[in-house]
């Protein structure tokens, strides 16, 4: 399968993370994208090309303008108050508080962020900007024909709503994809999420929608980041009722509890006979992953790979989580063979 990947991730390098109480370096790093595409190359996965230039129109289906141009801007904007360190938010809208959208910079921050790990440094815009364009190459890929292909991506996005970025995500790469084919010939598209997080950006995008179909494997969020959604009562609003299916899972859960989650999302996947499929692909379920409490194994990846392609719909995997260990690149490319049956 083809692989669209483009150097310019490496334009989200954050010194910073708010961990701990602690500013670390942070688990979302270039050097993972690194060891994925060192794997690819490895195994001869396939073809790796360069992304097309989509514009920012397909973003803009997805995203809220004022969000995507706060994002251009933010680090412009930090930077002109004369801040030393990476803009971070600080203060939030919470309960009972006016949601309208500030002019200060600080106020922009708390309106646009769902979480306060994810710093912006300079050149995470063009970095978000670049992933998203592979996002859409991998989807022009299936448009064409393609059974399957692979969107490199990073920054990750499936954090990322129609107006709010956090948990390492800006743009929101698989929903973006999703919508593209929705606008080229795809009447149904199926997003299945395997990230160890919730993808609460996803969810938010398309919960009101009977076209576009959300199944979410991850740890549960009384238990887990984003925390505040992805329990499994959250199934859909107006027409998207029945539209939207919450896996979450217990801290320690190995492969065999986890497949049979997975078994039954793609189960409703299948009620809703999509014309493409888009995977959020997080391998932050490993069970050596640092962030992350669910177990599974090496080998594993290559079982989900298989599962998935026995649906036999054109497939688009968007890379999403999976962190600081050098079997990101082996796991993730396990589920690509795993899918290509070899
Ligand atoms: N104590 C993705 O995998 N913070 N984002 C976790 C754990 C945020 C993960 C804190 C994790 C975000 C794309
Ligand atoms: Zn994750």
């Amino acid at each position: 399968m083809i692989t669209v990947y483009t150097e310019k991730h490496k334009l989200r390098d954050s010194k910073t993370e708010l961990f701990g109480g602690e500013l670390i370096h942070p688990h979302e790093r270039p050097s993972r994208a690194e060891y994925i595409i060192d794997r690819v190359r490895e195994v001869n996965l396939g073809e790796v090309r360069a992304p097309e230039d989509f514009g920012m129109e397909p973003i803009l289906r997805t995203h809220d303008a004022g969000f995507v141009g706060f994002l251009e801007t933010a680090w412009d904007d930090w930077a002109a108050e004369g801040y030393k360190g990476e803009a971070i938010a600080t203060c939030w809208p919470a309960r009972r508080m006016v949601h309208r959208v500030p002019n200060h910079v600080d106020g922009k921050l708390g309106y646009y962020a769902m979480a306060a790990e994810t710093s912006i440094s300079p050149g995470t815009w063009e970095a978000a900007l670049a992933t998203a364009q592979v996002a859409l190459t991998g989807a022009e890929l299936l448009r064409s024909g393609a059974g399957a292909a692979f969107a490199l991506c990073r920054p990750p996005g499936h954090h990322a709503a129609f107006d709010m970025f956090g948990g390492y995500c800006f743009m929101n790469n698989a929903s973006i994809a999703a919508q593209y084919l929705r606008d080229h010939n795809a009447a149904r598209v199926a997003i299945v999420d395997v990230d160890f997080h919730h993808g609460n950006g996803t969810q938010d995008i398309f919960y009101e929608r009977d076209d576009v179909v959300f199944v979410s494997l991850h740890g549960h969020p009384a238990d887990a980041f984003p925390h505040f959604l992805g329990y499994a009562d959250e199934t859909g609003t107006g027409n998207g009722i029945g539209h939207n299916y919450n896996y979450p899972m217990k801290p320690g859960t190995a492969f065999a509890e986890w497949r049979r989650a997975l078994l039954d999302g793609l189960a409703k996947v299948q009620t809703h006979s999509p014309d493409a499929i888009v995977v959020s692909l997080g391998v932050d379920t490993f069970e050596n992953d640092p962030i992350s409490f669910f177990k599974l194994k090496t080998d594993d990846y290559r079982t989900f790979g298989a599962d998935i392609a026995r649906l036999g719909v054109p497939t688009l995997f968007v890379m999403e989580g999976g962190y600081d260990v050098s079997e990101i690149g082996i796991n993730t490319v396990n589920v690509l063979q795993g899918f290509e049956g070899d």
